[in-house]
């Protein structure tokens, strides 16, 4: 499964670059963005664009010689912050993809990627990622607030995915600022547009909300946003358009 080629390939990552050296790589990094002012709630509805290549349920999606160049008209159409996906095994991504964007842009930065392991963070950060990927589905709670604490202690923000009433509690006790509800269910990859909705009321208040997932129009931006959605996150709509025009469209 997904979670399981995450790790063995951080494994071998691993056993390629030290868990020491990569950590002095972290810690030389210039600081990470302020990510909860970037996202903050605001009159607008904000948006993280996603450079997505491929996806499981989709196959390839989008042919992306150059995701510095993408995740820059991203920034240019009005983006608030930029996701990568760096797993590569079915989304086609890579650290180097992260690395890339990184040095294109000055809007903060997501790992999305399945990260169970605090190797995989330090990579994160040692990529230059300011925001990373906590997926509620694929940690149990010691780990959930095992790799929320070593995202924040090294100055970045955890997005926390959720897609039950579960999840959502869970990534409340860890105390995310940022939390996700995914309209995928990446076991299953139904869709359900509505879960979003169903879930928001249930997120504190000072909670950044994200709509994650199947935003293909303004109208379903609308819908996320009367829904209670602080930010959207998209992929496929920007991959597969005129990102600068679809962005304008959806901030419109
Ligand atoms: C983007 P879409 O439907 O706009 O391409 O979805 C994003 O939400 C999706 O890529 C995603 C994802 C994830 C991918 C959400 N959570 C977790 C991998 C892992």
């Amino acid at each position: 499964d997904l979670i399981a080629g995450a790790v063995a390939d951080a494994t071998a990552r691993r056993a390629a670059r030290s868990q020491a050296d990569i950590e002095r790589a972290a810690a030389a990094r210039p600081p990470a963005l302020d990510v909860l002012a970037a996202l903050a709630a605001s009159s607008r509805v904000k948006i993280i664009a996603e450079v997505k290549r491929a996806s499981p349920s989709r196959g390839p999606l989008a042919d992306i010689p150059d995701p510095a160049d993408l995740a820059a008209r991203y920034v240019r159409g009005g983006a608030s912050a930029v996701s990568v996906l760096t797993e590569g095994r079915r989304f086609g991504g890579s650290l180097a993809d992260l690395e890339a964007v990184r040095a294109a842009v000055d809007v903060p930065v997501l790992r999305k990627d399945f990260i169970v392991l605090p190797y995989q963070v330090f990579e994160a950060r040692a990529s230059g990622a300011d925001l990373v990927l906590l997926m509620a589905s694929a940690l149990d709670q010691s780990e959930l607030v095992e790799l929320h604490d070593l995202v924040e202690s090294l100055g970045m923000t955890a997005l926390v995915e959720t897609h039950d009433a579960t999840e959502l509690q869970r990534a409340i006790d860890v105390g995310a600022k940022v939390i996700g509800v995914n309209a995928r269910n990446l076991a299953t990859f139904e869709l359900d547009r509505d879960l979003f909705g169903t879930l928001a009321g249930g997120i504190p208040q000072g909670t950044i909300k994200v709509a994650e997932s199947a935003v293909s129009s303004a109208a379903d931006v609308a819908h996320y946003r009367s829904a209670g959605a602080d930010v959207v996150l998209v992929g496929e709509a920007l991959v597969t358009s005129d990102p600068e025009s679809t962005l304008a469209e959806f901030l419109a």
